[in-house]
């Protein structure tokens, strides 16, 4: 069967061949978490204990550089059985460096609660490199251990070099130092869409922001889809 199953489907090949090559190129099926222990889940402790890590120390991939952090396993988690108060003892920062590629875009995703067991506001800032991402802030009024609140947050961010430093900082300063923000779910993936956008007509690769309330990380999925899903989808009907 010579030129095969492409031989009379040319201009339909043509096109599956440039979204294989955009997957291949994207990593756009089912992309890696870059991020190590972003779901806080190691090290795996007993149900209602925490685990305090001290600067200088290290837990699944995440290094303690500033402050302590509590490992929590009791409250509701965004994901999995733990998360993080990013107030151990005094305010904690952590931070892992990531591979990336520079010039590459990346999607970063983690979702934001507080300690519930004091009743203010926390904050939180968040760096990519040397870059402040965000600095936000959450309000416990409202939430229990067992409502949370969590909310998502995400960002599509641009490497400037093939390692990346991602820093989570607490910045609670009215409390004594124990009640701090809870972090969990971080994801870090390559941006799927970038280099397809570029390739059919420019982007400028620029920050985004999107949050949404819940413990369904895909919710943010159920909105109108983007510009390249739908490009995307028309290259895999053969338009
Ligand atoms: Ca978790």
């Amino acid at each position: 069967m010579p030129g095969g199953i492409c031989e009379n489907r040319r201009l339909r090949c043509s096109h599956l061949a440039l979204l294989g090559s955009i997957v291949a190129t994207t990593g756009w099926v089912q992309a890696a978490n870059l991020v190590s222990n972003g779901g806080m889940e190691v090290p795996a402790i007993a149900p209602g204990t925490i685990l305090t890590f001290y600067a200088g120390q290290t837990f699944g991939g995440w290094t303690v550089s500033a402050g302590s952090i509590d490992v929590v396993h009791g409250w509701q988690n965004a994901e999995g059985l733990q998360s993080i108060d990013l107030s151990g003892s005094s305010q904690g920062t952590i931070y892992q460096d990531v591979p990336t590629v520079a010039g590459r875009t990346y999607d970063l995703s983690f979702a934001m609660a507080s300690d519930p067991y004091w009743a203010g506001t926390r904050n939180m800032d968040v760096y990519w490199g040397d870059v402040l991402v965000d600095s936000l802030s959450f309000a416990t009024a409202g939430h229990t251990d067992q409502d949370m609140g969590w909310m998502y947050h995400s960002y599509m961010l641009t490497a400037t070099g093939n390692v990346t430093r991602l820093l989570f900082k607490d910045m609670t300063h009215d409390n004594d130092g124990y009640y701090g923000a809870a972090l969990d779910d971080v994801v870090l993936t390559p941006e799927p869409t970038t280099l397809l956008l570029l390739a059919v007509g420019g982007l400028a690769a620029t920050r985004r922001k999107r949050q949404w309330a819940g413990l369904d990380r895909n919710a943010r999925y159920t909105g109108r889809p983007s510009r390249a899903a739908r490009l995307l989808r028309g290259l895999t009907n053969g338009r």
